[in-house]
């Protein structure tokens, strides 16, 4: 049990250090990182308070600099590795109809090129993973022919796969909607696996918790995917709403739990067990209100704890009701590990790791966020709106 759940590693993304907020305001927070510099800096202090996050995530250009090999130094200095490097291919002014999607040949160009100059950053800071969101869609019936979308998005990534080098891999993120409204070119589960079986063995699909339709059993596409060998990653966060970006687990821990619960049944399935071994469990969110470093520990933490009751699940008494056909009987099942106060077996975990118990705690009463605040002070950020 507590070797499973030290295996359990996750990975922080560079942009949940930094002040970000809506399109209505962007509320800076005192100490918040400015630069990659501080953001990989907080990346591995959360990293020293868990014990188990020892890469972090890059979005190009968000943090891109001019000497990649100086800023791997700087992070295996720190004490993490840089994790999967996530092309930025919506936040230019050319992206308005779309990236690789875009009905402008010259357009899809650039996004290629973006793309395949982020397979070279990997190469360059040691990461074995291009994790890529499109923002790609329409937001009127009409708007664009919807299979010729399809067409450019296929044979960009075709191309893009092309240029993946021997051992990385191609993290493929859908979303159902936003910022496009009325279309999106990767929508949902189903169109990423149709492309990546298209693409090849290197091509595996992202889950972003926040990406679904509301009433979406995600736990289901969990399973399906690594049935079929496709399960590549999550993007852990939680939503009550839409795509809130918020802490994980912070409003349906259940679910969490029955999608954790389903990656240690994938683990535990010699079917499945090679996808399941090779799974990035990644952290996106973002912090409008909270504070980013504690909150990000806490979603490490809420992680650590679904998994945990997932691994107290008495899964032959649930085959055997479920084979019974007794559904109640395998249901509390479930619900009674869930139940479970997991916080002493997370204790001695982190105490094995030489970390706090409560590492939320921890980071508070060692006083962080004071000292960053002293340090950095509070950066000013303009919203959307604000820029009118
Ligand atoms: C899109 C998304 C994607 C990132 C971005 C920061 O909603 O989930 O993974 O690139 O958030
Ligand atoms: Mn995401």
């Amino acid at each position: 049990m507590l070797a499973r759940l030290r295996g359990l590693e996750i990975e922080t993304p560079s942009w949940g250090y930094g002040n970000s907020g809506t399109r209505f305001h962007v509320f800076p927070w005192p100490g918040a990182a400015r630069d990659v510099w501080e953001r990989i800096a907080d990346a591995a202090l959360v990293n020293r308070l868990t014990g188990c996050c020892p890469t972090v995530a890059l979005h190009i250009p968000w943090d891109s600099v001019d000497d990649w090999s100086e800023l791997r130094r700087f992070a295996e200095e720190q004490g993490v590795r840089i994790g999967a490097i996530n092309p930025n291919v919506f936040g230019e002014d050319q992206y308005r109809l779309g990236s690789l999607c875009n009905p402008d040949p010259a357009v899809r160009r650039q996004a290629v090129e973006r793309c395949i100059e982020c397979v070279e950053i990997a190469r360059a800071v040691g990461s074995t993973a291009i994790s890529l969101w499109l923002a790609d869609g329409t937001n009127y019936p009409g708007q664009d022919d919807l299979r010729g979308r399809h067409a450019r998005l296929t044979s960009s990534l075709e191309e893009l796969y092309a240029a993946l080098p021997a051992g990385m891999r191609l993290l493929v993120e859908y979303k159902f909607f936003e910022p496009a409204f009325y279309s999106t070119d990767l929508p949902d589960w189903g169109t990423a696996a149709l492309i990546c079986r298209r693409l090849g063995p290197r091509a595996e699909v992202l889950v972003d918790t926040g990406h679904h339709a509301q009433g979406t059993n995600i736990e289901q596409i969990v399973a399906l995917l690594l049935a079929e060998g496709l399960l590549g990653g999550f993007h852990f966060n939680n939503r009550k709403y839409a795509d809130d970006d918020l802490i994980v687990g912070a409003i349906d821990p259940f679910e969490l739990f029955r999608i954790m619960r389903e990656i240690k049944l994938g683990q535990d399935d010699p079917a499945t067990a090679e996808t399941a071994a090779a799974v990035a469990f990644m952290i996106d969110q973002s912090h409008n209100v909270e504070g980013k470093i504690d909150a990000m520990v806490q979603s490490v933490m809420n992680i650590q704890t679904a998994f945990a009751k997932a691994l107290l699940v008495d899964e032959p008494a649930v085959a055997a009701a479920q084979q019974a056909g007794d559904v109640l009987g395998a249901h509390r099942l479930l619900v009674d590990a869930f139940e479970n106060d997991v916080r002493p077996l997370l204790a001695e975990l982190r105490e094995g790791l030489g970390v706090a118990a409560d590492p939320v705690a921890a980071f508070r009463s060692e006083g962080h966020a004071e000292r960053l605040a002293q340090e950095r002070g509070t950066a000013h950020v303009e919203s959307a709106y604000e820029t009118i």
